[in-house]
């Protein structure tokens, strides 16, 4: 499809619903709200040295992180706005303990999962941050998933549960059955990246115009890198094979590649987008700091999902490190937490090479 530059993303999004004559503009109508959500943080988060929105709202969420002002904002913009947007049958935030539910008789076909603003321990340090969401279909009534294959792009016979509140066994998918996922980076710019089965396209705010622009068409990741992000830190708390395949990275060995160079910001939208379009190596691994947190820090439904999404239909792979791709993990619960290794394709097999102790 002919993607000139100068398109709104409006006007793309209006011409990836005609590719399907079957659509009824619920998907573009719940994405273009959740545009007008992104621009109003946008406008928030730029705003923040200035306002007095900085420092801390003396709430904890349900991580048990310090919940700072912008998240608390962020998430009320976001949830206040779905509500009734007449597309979602029900909502979860990263911020939010339970479920969220739609306003009565707004319910639609749609679920939304979403960090409000991820990396918020940056906000006050003027480090780019980002929000990340996740759409699926409501199960249909006898609890199954509409579609049984990958990023299904035809809407097959299926009669969901219209009119009835949603259920976390609707937001509770695996992450094959998104059928769109984004995020929004409010950074030097504000972009959107976002997928919905058919490429990834990022798109750049004007901010004197209210318009976010196609500037990124159809991105793909390199399919190899050099840069690997990665909290060396934790160091001491990982496993041998996790602290081999770093080693390795570092090692003097020019005719391969090697070493890589090391890039980590801590904002995970942030590390992961300069990942996505110079290529790159991501790796939240499991490790044993945290008894609390065996399964590393970062969230399937919120974080790992979506990005696992876009990353695959960039030509990238995202997979744990113990034997799973992200894609094809069942949620047990609305927090669950996962290892993540995300990035371009070579690095992850090789990556995983190690973690399995093939290599
Ligand atoms: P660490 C930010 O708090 C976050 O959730 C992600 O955005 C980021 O990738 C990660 O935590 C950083 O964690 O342990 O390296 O500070």
């Amino acid at each position: 499809m002919y993607r000139p530059l100068g398109m709104t993303v409006s006007r793309h999004i209006m011409d990836l619903q005609r590719m399907h004559p079957e659509a009824t503009g619920d998907l573009s109508g719940l994405l273009n709200e959740l545009i007008v959500a992104a621009k109003t943080i946008s406008a928030e988060v730029n705003m923040a040295g200035l306002a007095d929105v900085l420092g801390m709202s003396g709430k904890t969420n349900i991580q048990g992180e310090e919940v700072q002002k912008l998240d608390e904002f962020a998430d009320n913009t976001i949830k206040r706005r779905m509500a009734r947007c007449g597309y979602l049958c029900v909502m979860t935030s990263e911020e939010e303990e339970d479920i969220i539910p739609v306003r009565e008789g707004y319910e639609g076909k749609y679920t939304l999962a979403f960090d409000p603003l991820d990396g918020s321990s940056n906000i006050d340090v003027n480090v780019s941050i980002g929000t990340i969401f996740s759409i699926h279909r409501r199960k249909s009534d006898d609890g199954k998933s509409p579609f049984g294959r990958r990023n299904t792009d035809i809407e097959e016979e299926w009669h969901p549960a219209e009119g009835k509140p949603g259920s976390a066994l609707d937001i509770l998918q695996k992450g094959c059955y998104q059928v769109a996922a984004g995020y929004i980076i409010y950074g030097s710019s504000t972009m959107l990246v976002f997928t919905t089965g058919e490429g990834v396209h990022g798109f750049t705010l004007d901010p004197s115009v209210g318009e976010f622009y196609l500037s990124h068409p159809e991105i793909r990741i390199p399919q190899r890198s050099k840069y690997f992000s990665v909290n060396e830190g934790n160091y001491s708390y990982w496993n041998d094979n996790m602290r081999r395949y770093i080693n390795y990275l570092k090692e003097q060995d020019k005719e391969n590649g090697r070493p890589y160079s090391s890039r980590y910001i801590g904002s995970l939208v942030a590390d992961f987008h300069r990942n996505l379009i110079t290529g790159g190596i991501f790796l939240y691994p499991k490790d044993n700091k945290d008894p609390a947190k065996p399964s590393g820090k970062l969230r399937l439904l919120y974080e790992a999902a979506p990005l696992a999404y876009i990353v695959e239909q960039a030509g990238g792979r995202a997979i744990t490190g113990d034997g799973r791709e992200i894609m094809e993990i069942e949620p047990e619960e609305l927090h669950q937490r996962v290892p993540l290794i995300i990035g371009s394709r070579y690095d992850i097999d090789e990556a995983e090479a190690f973690l399995d102790g093939r290599k």
